[in-house]
């Protein structure tokens, strides 16, 4: 089934919306299959931003994701990489709509909570990048037939 990776930012950490993110997708019925918190190294953070590299706010950027903990996760579901992006909203908060993620408690660009992979492809480099295969937890959820047709 579709997986995608999210990653709740060190300024979501800092004020304290894990919690409130992860019901989220919790709620929609998506399946938590990877969890963890941690600390960004300069070296990851380079690579998971690198599309980036040549950007004025790059440098910004990666000092911003190694700042602090954040929460890397893995959710599982169909459609869940199109979905957990429109859960999340626009990049730019202030034009997020309301209801979104970034919509309901952003401001600025720099500041924007959550990262979700952007396509089914990324969603994959994503994965292998921030997780080991033992740290993904394959598991049916009892509520599936009530989620699926
Ligand atoms: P991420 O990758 O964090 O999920 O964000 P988006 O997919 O929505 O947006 P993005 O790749 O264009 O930007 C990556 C990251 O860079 C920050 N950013 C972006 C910034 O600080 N200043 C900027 O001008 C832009 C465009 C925010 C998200």
């Amino acid at each position: 089934m579709e997986r995608t990776f999210l990653m709740i930012k060190p300024d979501g950490v800092q004020r304290g919306l894990v919690g409130e993110i992860i019901r989220r997708y919790e709620t929609k019925g998506f399946t938590l299959v990877g969890l963890k918190i941690m600390t960004v190294s300069q070296e990851l953070a380079e690579k998971h931003y690198d599309v980036h590299r040549d950007k004025s706010f790059f440098k910004g950027l990666v000092e911003f994701i190694t700042s602090g903990p954040v929460v890397a996760m893995v959710w599982e579901g169909d459609g869940v990489v199109a979905s957990a992006r429109k859960l999340i909203g626009a990049t730019n908060p202030l034009t997020a709509e309301s209801g979104t993620i970034r919509g309901d408690y952003g401001i600025t660009i720099g500041r924007n909570i959550i990262h979700g992979s952007d396509a089914i492809e990324t969603a994959r480099t994503e994965i292998a990048l921030w997780f080991k295969d033992e740290e993904l937890t394959s598991w049916e959820s009892s509520m599936k037939r009530w989620l699926y047709e």
